[in-house]
């Protein structure tokens, strides 16, 4: 009960922490093309748990880098997050009128914009570690090579083709778990990995957070296919797991939900361990893989 609260403040302490820096690094401008500026914060700032940055701030405050200059490469990371979510929700894609109990972004705007919007935040986040002089020559590269490679075309979009791909298709879980591991587990583990750049992780300290980072976010997808299911009505607005009426293939659908808790619970144990070969205390990025994997919504 005491973890839950200490990590209960700090998840809201660091979600204000990027909330704010957010607001300050896409601020309104007075340009003929200002709707861009404003279409950027009406996704960036509408609500979100901030997990990717907040991930990223953890790992570097336990491996004893410092917070504030990590922030802005942080929240680079809910940049391209909330890029892929205003393209995951076009028509062409998932064609989503509701996000977060907000309307969609091109719900508000037209469809055109809502494209470049994500398009925008998406270059903007690689603008914003290229140009931060807070940090090292040397870590703004690491952080842009880590950042193409999880976000690109073998890591979160290489996951969306294949989704789109498997779409209405029986697939084996094989297939499913590279899946997973590309659409959503390649972000989570590049903001693992960002905090070990921003404290200057030894390279044996990397493999270990990438292995955490792998693991936890594999889990952290099992634990959507099966709030898909168990948590319909408060996560969607709906009764009807979203994943059925896109005809997806989950975790769920593939071992039945006991054996997707089982399995999201395995890797929970497995990251967690992973752990203890740090030389530094990991408590809090064990608390925050506890959040993460028995989450409720
Ligand atoms: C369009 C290139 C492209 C990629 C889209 C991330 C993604 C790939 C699609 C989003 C759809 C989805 C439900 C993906 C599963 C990952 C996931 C659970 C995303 C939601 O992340 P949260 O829970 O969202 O961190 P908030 O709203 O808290 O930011």
């Amino acid at each position: 009960m005491k973890t839950m609260l200490h990590i209960d403040t700090y998840l809201k302490s660091r979600s204000q922490l990027i909330e704010e820096h957010l607001t300050r690094l896409i601020p309104e401008k007075e340009v003929p093309y200002h709707t861009l500026f404003s279409a950027a914060r009406y996704s960036l700032m509408g609500g979100g748990k901030r997990l990717r940055p907040i991930l990223a701030l953890a790992t570097t405050e336990t491996l004893g880098g410092d917070i504030d200059t990590a922030l802005t490469a942080a929240c680079a990371l809910e940049l391209i997050h909330t890029y892929s979510l205003i393209h995951d929700d076009l028509p062409c894609m998932d064609n989503d009128d509701f996000r977060r109990g907000k309307l969609t972004l091109h719900k508000v705007y037209p469809e055109g914009h809502a494209v470049l919007t994500g398009d925008f935040l998406l270059t903007h986040a690689f603008d914003l570690i290229a140009n931060d002089t807070e940090l090292t020559t040397d870590q703004r590269l690491q952080l842009i090579k880590t950042l193409s490679k999880h976000a690109g075309g073998n890591g979160m979009i290489a996951g969306q083709v294949l989704d789109i791909q498997s779409e209405g298709k029986q697939i084996d879980l094989e297939r499913l778990r590279l899946i997973h591991r590309c659409k959503t587990g390649a972000m989570i583990t590049a903001s693992i990995e960002f905090g070990g750049i921003l404290s200057n992780a030894t390279e044996l300290e990397m493999q270990i957070l990438r292995r955490f980072g792998e693991e936890i976010g594999l889990a952290f997808q099992i634990v959507d296919d099966i709030l898909d299911v168990t948590a319909s009505k408060e996560k969607h607005g709906r009764l009807v797991p979203s994943d059925l009426t896109n005809h997806k293939v989950t975790y769920v659908t593939l071992l039945g939900l006991e054996e997707s808790q089982v399995a999201a619970q395995t890797l929970f144990q497995s990251a967690c361990e992973q752990l203890s070969a740090l030389s530094v205390d990991p408590a809090l990025l064990i608390s925050l893989a506890d959040v993460l994997v028995h989450r409720k919504i």
